[in-house]
């Protein structure tokens, strides 16, 4: 009849190692973030950015219009990360939303270091 609980000098295993359960290094990696970035330009109308921001990146007014100025301000500003899938798709639907509307407002991606 076994007692319980079953003890280590049980087991077959028990030969005298002291890291039986040391982990190693894992070989996965985290797969890359990409940054979308917006490009300022003269003629992209302000509400039009405002509102690619709000449809595509969640942003409320308020965040949008933030956003949209610095864009506006300093040229360009990350307006997202993500991984490389929905970071294309962002920037196909900001192209494509832009082109429709004949605004030359151009969605880039960079990837994160
Ligand atoms: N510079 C544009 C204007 O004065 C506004 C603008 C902001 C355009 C951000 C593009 O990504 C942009 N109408």
């Amino acid at each position: 009849m076994q007692p319980w609980p079953i003890t280590m000098s049980d087991k077959s295993d028990d030969d005298g190692d002291s890291s039986v359960l040391v982990e190693t290094r894992p070989k996965t990696k985290r797969p890359p973030l990409y940054k979308v970035l917006l490009l300022n330009d003269d003629y992209t109308p302000m509400e039009f950015v405002v509102h690619v921001l709000e449809r595509f990146f969640g942003m409320n007014h308020a965040q949008a219009f933030e956003v949209m100025l610095t864009v506006h301000k300093r040229g360009v500003a990350v307006v997202g990360v993500f991984s490389h899938e929905i970071a294309e798709t962002k920037v196909g639907q900001v192209m494509d939303f832009a082109r429709r509307h004949q605004h030359p407002l151009q969605c880039t991606m960079e990837r994160e270091e």
